[in-house]
């Protein structure tokens, strides 16, 4: 990460919102530097907005740290100024993913006959050929084979357009359900790859800011708080760049709460014996890598049940929302005690053997009635089944859990394009 004081080098490009300037002693990297001025139709309509940049900053920082915390790869580095930040150096593919939840603008037009309000699931993807001069032409995915644009190295095929596709689909979701949590629609979207030139990888790049999305409060249209208020505007007064700014302003305070958890929650791992350590180290660190605070304690409901139970006491007491996790060898008498005892949720994650493994899990398995526990051999899948629980109420777990999915998702589709082309 460069020092505050940077040495710009040459402007590598300049658009209508934006201009980009290589580093001189940072090489990869390059400073995207916004500028004082909404554009709206192409650049057709042209307004001077005084602080929009800075606004636009917050939004965009706020955003890539959301979906980078996330675990999604992008450009963004780390905010320099109040109207720049640094970004790893792409070369951008010149298309525009546009990501749909509800039908409104341009989809009701291309496609007559469609309401507004239209509901898609799945989500519903369109791409658009940059080009300014014919007014950004809807491509089909031939199209952008075919066209086989070569970026920083990598030739876009199949497998590019593939991992685009799917993590536009990601991105979409993940501030989806981040919005929804300050009872705004995300309705659409639209977003920007590019290959970073020094690991050739296809990252999220250019900016998210309200031009990039359709945001309505509490699903209401007559309530939007992004760009659409300013390309509906009839006249532009002074008034009416005011109501502008005041929406772009209100983005950018919630923008900010999109990072903060919306609940607490815990995991308490109960092992019978410290012998079982290392396996509840496997859960604390998988708990971490989720952001999920992870206690580890020991005890065991066969030799010391009232302590048992007063522990449980002590977690069921201060209203944090806890998920439980029993780790016990041979004979697991703690996950079904603490489940038949607690009605928070228990996971068992018995530690087996190979002598007597196949014997003993059924003590994790074969429960009295009225019992709710659930079995996970795994320490790092018992974890991830905790954040599942969480994700059910904080989104931020839930974010982790979507963007992993993805990156399982590309790292696969990878591998087999390395094995196709190794042994063509
Ligand atoms: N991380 C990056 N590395 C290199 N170039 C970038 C990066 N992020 C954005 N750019 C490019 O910077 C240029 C200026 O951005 P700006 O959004 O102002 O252009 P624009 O006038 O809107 O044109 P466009 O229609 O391409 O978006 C664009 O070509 C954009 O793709
Ligand atoms: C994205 O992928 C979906 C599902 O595979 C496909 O139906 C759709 O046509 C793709 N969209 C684009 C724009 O490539
Ligand atoms: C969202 O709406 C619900 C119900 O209308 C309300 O209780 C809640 O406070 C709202 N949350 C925010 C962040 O506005
Ligand atoms: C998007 O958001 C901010 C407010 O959060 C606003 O100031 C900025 O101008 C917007 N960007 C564009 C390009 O309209
Ligand atoms: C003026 C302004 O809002 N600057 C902000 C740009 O974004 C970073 C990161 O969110 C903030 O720390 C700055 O205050
Ligand atoms: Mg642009």
């Amino acid at each position: 990460i460069p020092p505050l004081s940077l040495k710009l080098g040459q402007k590598l490009s300049e658009g209508k919102t934006k201009q980009i300037f290589e580093l001189v002693d940072e090489s990869g990297l390059v400073l995207v530097q916004s500028k004082d001025q909404i554009t709206a139709g192409n650049a057709v309509r042209k307004d001077q907005m005084e602080g929009k940049a800075a606004i636009a900053n917050k939004t965009t920082s706020c955003v890539f740290k959301l979906l980078q915390e996330s675990g999604i790869k992008t450009a963004y580095v780390k905010q320099h100024s109040d109207t720049a930040f640094i970004a790893a150096h792409c070369e951008m593919i010149p298309i525009e993913w546009v990501c749909r939840r509800v039908a409104t603008g341009s989809f009701l037009k291309r496609n007559p006959g469609v309401k507004e309000g239209f509901r898609f699931s799945p989500l519903k993807m369109e791409m658009f050929f940059k080009d300014d001069a014919n007014n950004d032409p809807q491509w089909s995915e031939e199209q952008l084979l075919e066209a086989k644009f070569s970026l920083a190295g990598l030739t876009i095929g199949q497998c590019e357009v593939d991992i685009m596709n799917r993590s536009t689909v990601a991105i979409f979701e993940i501030l989806e359900k981040s919005w929804a949590t300050q009872n705004c629609t995300l309705v659409d979207m639209k977003i920007e790859f590019g290959v970073n030139v020094k690991t050739q990888e296809i990252v999220l790049a250019d900016v998210i800011d309200n031009d990039s999305w359709r945001l309505w409060p509490a699903g209401d249209r007559s309530q939007q708080k992004d760009k659409q208020v300013y390309r509906d505007l009839k006249e532009v007064t002074p008034e009416a760049m005011q109501m502008v700014k005041r929406n772009f302003e209100w983005v950018s305070e919630r923008v900010k709460l999109l990072l903060e958890h919306q609940a607490g929650g815990r995991v308490v791992v109960l092992m019978g014996s410290t012998s079982d350590v290392a396996h509840c180290e496997k859960i604390r660190k998988a708990c971490t890598s989720y952001g999920i605070p992870c206690i580890l304690r020991v005890t065991s409901a066969h030799k010391g049940p009232d302590e048992t139970l007063r522990i449980k006491a002590e977690y069921e007491g201060d209203g944090i929302p806890t998920v439980f996790v029993a780790v016990a060898g041979r004979s697991n008498g703690l996950g079904p005690v603490m489940s038949g005892n607690t009605a928070y949720p228990v996971i068992n994650c018995p530690p087996l053997t190979p002598d007597w493994g196949a014997q003993d899990v059924w003590s994790s398995l074969r429960m009295p009635s009225g019992l709710g526990c659930s079995t996970i051999l795994s320490p790092e899948a018992a974890a991830q089944f905790a954040a599942q629980i969480f994700g059910l109420t904080d989104h931020l777990v839930w974010c982790k859990l979507r963007a992993s999915m993805l990156n399982t998702w590309v790292s696969l589709k990878l591998a087999d394009k390395k094995l196709q082309a190794c042994s063509l």
